[in-house]
């Protein structure tokens, strides 16, 4: 890859995860620079980033997911990238999935690919992944919703596991108004002239400590979701 590649990962409070991460994605990605966006961690996310070789932006607060994507976009595309890939820091995305999301768009495949847990095909049974009870709920209603404002399917709304061209970060590094930062991204995406693949991929379990979206911030997401999808769909109506 003679492009010039970024791989971030937002990060809050995963000091114990990272390490791993940090690990995969020097053995997978050898040429990739990588970013960990520490969103006012209060463990040592930020000295165990430095550790293990990744630059580090650090906000004094914690400010939110949405607020760490957009930082992670803004960099590349400050900085001039040609690629740039985002996993999480929980050791869920395995980089060897997010290497292949970066061979297509390198490739010229597609703009973006997003990395799908319900998306299939070759090596990728249908049904593997089963969320069960909430969960099941939500993602069907926003599959539903998808499919109503994007005029075709997108089964995986909510996955993190992106990667992208430099055409796509501007409008990827734009701010995120809600708590469904890659809901918001797709919608953004769906509106322009991007192509957007969603590309089957293999996702771990947590690797440790607890996933921070649960209980009543899980409500919100779905809340905010449903609230992005009817302002877009009012304002294309105008
Ligand atoms: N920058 C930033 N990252 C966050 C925040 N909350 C979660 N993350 C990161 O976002 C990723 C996904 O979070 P996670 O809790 O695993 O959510 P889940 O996978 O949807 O259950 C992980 O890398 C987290 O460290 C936050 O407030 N700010
Ligand atoms: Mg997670």
């Amino acid at each position: 890859m003679s492009e010039r590649t970024l791989v971030f990962v937002p990060a809050w409070n995963e000091a114990e995860n990272l390490p791993a991460v940090l690990d995969e994605l020097r053995r997978e990605l050898p040429d990739a620079d990588v970013l960990v966006v520490d969103d006012g961690s209060t463990d040592a996310t930020a000295e165990v980033a430095r550790t293990g070789g990744a630059e580090v932006v650090s906000f004094g607060e914690n400010r939110g997911l949405p607020a760490g994507i957009a930082a992670g976009y803004e960099y590349a595309l400050e900085r001039g990238y040609d690629l740039c890939g985002r996993v999480d820091a929980d050791g869920q995305h395995p980089v060897a999935e997010l290497a292949r999301l970066l061979e297509r768009v390198r490739a010229g495949e597609c703009d973006v690919a997003v990395g799908s847990r319900f998306a299939s095909g070759k090596g990728y049974a249908p049904y593997r992944y089963k969320p069960s009870g909430a969960r099941r709920f939500g993602t069907a209603l926003l599959r539903r919703s998808m499919r109503l404002v994007l005029r075709r399917a997108f089964l995986d709304a909510t996955s993190g596991m992106y990667a992208v061209n430099a055409k796509a970060l501007p409008v990827m590094a734009q701010p995120y108004t809600t708590e469904a930062p890659e809901v918001e991204a797709l919608l953004r995406l769906g509106e322009s002239t991007l192509r957007v693949h969603e590309v089957p991929v293999d996702m771990r379990a947590r690797a440790g400590g607890e996933s921070k979206l649960q209980g009543k911030k899980s409500v919100l997401v779905v809340l905010t979701v449903i609230a992005t999808l009817f302002s877009f769909l009012r304002l294309r109506r105008r």
